[in-house]
C-alpha cells in the first residue's frame, strides 16, 4: 500500500461537500493564496501521519495505533476546514494549474463522509472495523487441534499457501472454505458502509459511490466504463483461449467430474485464493515438452540470495536505465524481512515518508521469483515517488492510479534470460524453444488476471448504485465471476456468505479498476519503452536494461506526477494518448497461436 494514496484518502475524507453560499465574491488572486496555504499545511499534516502510520504498521501495539489515529485524526479536520473553504471558489476563472489542484482535492476522495459528524464516525468505525477483521482473520476447522489440546487456527497466509502447492481436491476445498468463512462476520457493516458512503458520495454532487471512483480519470464517470469495456472487449478472446486450455490440462490432472466438458472451473483448482494469478499451477499446464530454460526461484534458493540482495538487483536495475541509486536511508530504514519479535504489516507496500528522499519498501521478503518481481513492482512506486518530488505536493502522485501500479511490473518485463545472463543468474540464454514455456508462465499471471481486475470494480459499482441489492451480494458476486472468468464455487453458496469481503480490496474498501488498467498500461509502456531503445525483435525478449534513451524517456514521465492529465503523460512516453491493448495482444501473439492449436476442436470458453 502506497501511504501518499492514503494521504489522499485521508484528505479526501473530510472533503463534505458545502452548500452556503459565498459572502463576497473571491478573486484569482485569493484562490492562489488560499491553494498555496492549504497545500503546506494538508502536506505537513500528511507527512505526519504517513510518519505514525509507518510506525503502526511496523509495530502493531494499542498505542502506535492510537498514535496513528490522532495523527490521521488532525489530518482529517484540517482537510474538513480547508475544503468548506475551497468551496468559495467553485466557478471561479482560474489558471489552469490552481484549477487542477482544486479538482485533485476534490476527486482525491476514496471513502467521502456524509455531513452528519455521528454518520461521519460510524462510517469510520465500520471502515477500520473492516480492514482490521480481514486482517485480523483466521479460521480454526472443528476437530483440529494444536499438540497442547488447543484449538488448531489458520491464517490467510496458512490458506495461501495450502492454495499454491497442494494438489488435493479437498485439501483446496478446506482452504477456500476456511479462509471464506472469515467475511460474513462484516456483511452487515457492509450493507451500512454502502450507505454511509453513497450518503458521502451524493452529498458531494455525485450519482453514488461508484460515480465518484469512476471520475477520477480524466474524463465522466460513463466514459471511464465505456473505456474499461472496450478493453475487456479486445482481450477477451485472449482470455477465452488461455481459459480453454488451461480448463482442458485441469480436467486430466483433476477429471471430468470436478471440471467438466465445456464448463466453468472450480475456483480453488487455480493456485491461488481468489483464482486472480494462476502462476502456481504452471507445472500442471506446462507444455509437454516444457523447458523454460530456467528456474528463477531454485535459482535464488541455490544460491541463497538473502533479501537485500535481491533488492540489490531491483536497485540496479533502475540504476542502469540512469535513474539515481536508493537513498542510504531506504536501506537503513526499510523492512525486508518478517521480524520473529513483533507483529507487522507483511503485505508488500511501498512508502514516501518525506516527500523528498525518504522512501522506503515495506515486505517479508521470500527467495522466490514471485518475490522477486514484486520488488521490482515495489521500487517502481518508490521511483515514480522520486522521480515527481519536485512538483507541488498535490502533483506527487501518480498520473492516474493504474500508472502507478503499472511502473514497476513494467520493469519487471525486462526481466528476460537475456538480462539473468547478464547478472550471472543463468549460465545459457534458453533458445527459442522455450518461448511458449516462458509466455505461458506470464500469462497465468498476467492474462488470468484481467477478468478479476475487470470484475472487482463491476461489482462494486452494481452494489453502489444498488442493481445490486444487499440480498443478492453473494448471488452478483458469483454471476460477475461466471460471466467474467468462468469460475464456479468450489461448494454451494447462499446469501450467508460474503465471498466479495474475502478479498482484501472489498474489505479495506480500496479500489479496484486501477489494476485492470495497469495490467493494460504496462504493456503499453514496455512496447513504448523498447520501441526507443530501437529494439527490433519479439516484445518478450525485449529488456531495456542499461538503455539510457529508453531510461529517460520513462523518467521524463515520471517526473510529469499528476501534473497534467494522464492522455499528456501517456503520450509523452508512447504517441499514443488512449489505452490501448494492442500491446498485451502483441506480446502474447506467439502463445495465442499456439493456445488455438491445442483447442483445436473444442468449444472455447465456458456455457452460462
Ligand atoms: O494489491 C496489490 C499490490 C499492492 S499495490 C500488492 N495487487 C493486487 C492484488 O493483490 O489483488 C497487485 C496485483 C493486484
Ligand atoms: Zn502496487
Amino acid at each position: 500500500m502506497r501511504k501518499i494514496a492514503s494521504i489522499a484518502l485521508l484528505i479526501s475524507a473530510s472533503l463534505v461537500a458545502q452548500t452556503s453560499a459565498p459572502s463576497s465574491k473571491p478573486t484569482a488572486g485569493d484562490a492562489e493564496k488560499f491553494v498555496a496555504a492549504a497545500e503546506a499545511e494538508l502536506n505537513d499534516l500528511a507527512l505526519k501521519a504517513q510518519r505514525a502510520d509507518w510506525v503502526q504498521e511496523n509495530f502493531i501495539t494499542d498505542d502506535t495505533e492510537q498514535i496513528a489515529s490522532d495523527a490521521n485524526d488532525a489530518l482529517t479536520e484540517a482537510g474538513t476546514r480547508l475544503a468548506k473553504e475551497a468551496v468559495r471558489f467553485d466557478g471561479l476563472k482560474l489558471p489552469e494549474v490552481t484549477a487542477r489542484k482544486l479538482t485533485l482535492i476534490k476527486l482525491a476522495l476514496d471513502i467521502p463522509a456524509p455531513n452528519d459528524p455521528k454518520e461521519r464516525q460510524e462510517l469510520t468505525r465500520i471502515v477500520v472495523g473492516m480492514d482490521s477483521a480481514y486482517g485480523k482473520g483466521k479460521y480454526c476447522p472443528d476437530g483440529e487441534k494444536t499438540a497442547d489440546g488447543q484449538p488448531k487456527c489458520y491464517t490467510l497466509n496458512d490458506a495461501e499457501k495450502v492454495m499454491r502447492e497442494s494438489r488435493d481436491p479437498a485439501e483446496l476445498q478446506k482452504a477456500w472454505v476456511g479462509w471464506h468463512s472469515i467475511s460474513p462476520a462484516y456483511r452487515n457493516d457492509y450493507v451500512r458502509f454502502v450507505e454511509l458512503g453513497n450518503k458521502g458520495a451524493r452529498d458531494q454532487g455525485y450519482k453514488d459511490l461508484g460515480a465518484l471512483w469512476r471520475s477520477k480519470y480524466d474524463m465522466t464517470p460513463d466514459q471511464f466504463a465505456a473505456e474499461e469495456e472496450r478493453l475487456w472487449q479486445q482481450v477477451k478472446p485472449l482470455y477465452d483461449s488461455l481459459f480453454t486450455y488451461v480448463r482442458t490440462r485441469l480436467q486430466q490432472k483433476y477429471g471430468k467430474q470436478l471440471v467438466p466438458d465445456d464448463g466453468p472451473i472450480p475456483a480453488d483448482l487455480l493456485g491461488n485464493m481468489w483464482a486472480q494469478d494462476w502462476t502456481h499451477i504452471y507445472s500442471l499446464v506446462a507444455p509437454a515438452n516444457d523447458n523454460r530454460g530456467y528456474d528463477l526461484t531454485r535459482i535464488l534458493e541455490a544460491r541463497h540470495t538473502d533479501a537485500k540482495q535481491m533488492v540489490r538487483y531491483g536497485e540496479n536495475f533502475y540504476k542502469s536505465l540512469g535513474m539515481e541509486a536508493l537513498p542510504p536511508t531506504f536501506w537503513e530504514r526499510s523492512l525486508f524481512t518478517k521480524p520473529r519479535d513483533r507483529d507487522v504489516v507483511c503485505h508488500a507496500s511501498a512508502w514516501d515518508i518525506d516527500g523528498k528522499k525518504d522512501v522506503r519498501i515495506k515486505m517479508c521478503i521470500e527467495p522466490t521469483g514471485e518475490d522477486f518481481g514484486v520488488i521490482h513492482h515495489e521500487l517502481g512506486h518508490d521511483y515514480y515517488d522520486m522521480a515527481y518530488r519536485n512538483q507541488p505536493p498535490l502533483f506527487q502522485n501518480g498520473a492516474n492510479d493504474g500508472f502507478h501500479e503499472a511502473i514497476g511490473d513494467t520493469v519487471a518485463k525486462s526481466i528476460t534470460p537475456d538480462y539473468l545472463k547478464t547478472l550471472g543468474l543463468i549460465e545459457k540464454v534458453p533458445d527459442e524453444s522455450s518461448d511458449i514455456g516462458l509466455l505461458l508462465e506470464q500469462a497465468l499471471d498476467k492474462v488470468a488476471f484481467l477478468p478479476f481486475g475487470y470484475m472487482v470494480d463491476q461489482w462494486r459499482w452494481k452494489v453502489f448504485s444498488g442493481e445490486i441489492k444487499p440480498t443478492e451480494y453473494n448471488k452478483g458476486w458469483w454471476d460477475l465471476r461466471l460471466k467474467y472468468q468462468g469460475l464456479v464455487p468450489p461448494v454451494a453458496r447462499s446469501e450467508k456468505d460474503f465471498d466479495a469481503g474475502a478479498k482484501y480490496h472489498v474489505a479495506s474498501n480500496t479500489p479496484y479498476a486501477r489494476y485492470f488498467i495497469a495490467d493494460i498500461l504496462q504493456f503499453q509502456f514496455h512496447r513504448g519503452l523498447c520501441r526507443i531503445a530501437g529494439y527490433k525483435g519479439p516484445l518478450h525478449r525485449c529488456s531495456i536494461y542499461n538503455n539510457k534513451e529508453a531510461g529517460a524517456a520513462f523518467q521524463k514521465m515520471l517526473a510529469m506526477g499528476a501534473s497534467r492529465p494522464w492522455p499528456e503523460a501517456l503520450k509523452a512516453l508512447t504517441g499514443e494518448d488512449k489505452m490501448d491493448a494492442t500491446a498485451i495482444l502483441d506480446y502474447f501473439a506467439p502463445l495465442k497461436q499456439w493456445l488455438d492449436q491445442q483447442n483445436q476442436g473444442l468449444k472455447i470458453g465456458w456455457a452460462q
